[in-house]
């Protein structure tokens, strides 16, 4: 019975080395949301980084989009077991955002308009592991998928890549969002299956 076992799952994970255990492959693009779609318009939306001493950076759309951009090709886990392989995506690398910023926070509060939030390490925003993505696929990135602009952070559980991004908190201790107060794992490493706190 083991052996079995062991042999079935080895022969799955050969056949998809890019799929984090316990994760299945979709070739849809579910939409998953805590709440309502807030629409944005981008004559009004901006991004802030604050590091607790008032906002240090802001940009408004037409500044963002001034920023150097570039075309991510990446897989995204979703902790209710979906994963989607080969995703493309435009947009401003996290290091460009986070150049100016002078911290000895280590840890961040992402913050969403509708009010939605997310904890991440900062190291775990730079060194070209994450970007605010306003295109999926050669497109504008869809209202249901975040758009004008989203956090992309695909190497972690794709909770963390969080939608309609309003700005990011750099703080000092690893406090929970939104999911992570309600059981989501506080790191949230698909290949360790950190689901669950
Ligand atoms: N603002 C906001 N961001 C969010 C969420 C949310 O409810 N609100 N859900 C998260 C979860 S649990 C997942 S799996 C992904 C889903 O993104 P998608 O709807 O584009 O597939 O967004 C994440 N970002
Ligand atoms: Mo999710």
């Amino acid at each position: 019975m083991g052996i079995f076992t062991r042999g079935f799952t080895g022969r799955a994970r050969e056949q998809n080395p890019n799929l984090p255990p316990g994760q299945f492959l979709t070739e849809g693009f579910p939409v998953l949301s805590a709440g309502p779609t807030p629409r944005i318009d981008t004559a009004t939306w901006e991004f802030t980084i604050s590091t607790g001493a008032g906002a240090v950076q802001r940009w408004n759309w037409d500044e963002f989009m001034a920023l150097p951009s570039e075309e991510i090709a990446t897989d995204i886990h979703c902790v209710t077991r979906w994963s989607k392989l080969g995703t493309t995506w435009r947009g401003v690398s996290l290091d460009t955002l986070f150049a100016g910023v002078e911290t000895t926070n280590e840890y961040t509060m992402v913050h969403s308009y509708g009010g939605y939030t997310t904890n991440v390490p900062l190291e775990d925003l730079t060194g070209g592991k994450a970007w605010v993505a306003f295109e999926f696929d050669g497109e504008p990135l869809a209202p249901e998928h975040g758009g004008p602009a989203r956090l992309l952070v695909p190497h972690l559980y794709f909770w963390k890549s969080a939608k309609w991004v309003r700005g990011i908190e750099t703080t000092s201790d690893d406090d929970p969002g939104f999911w992570e107060q309600n059981g989501y794992h506080l790191y949230g490493d698909p290949w360790r299956e950190q689901r669950y706190s």
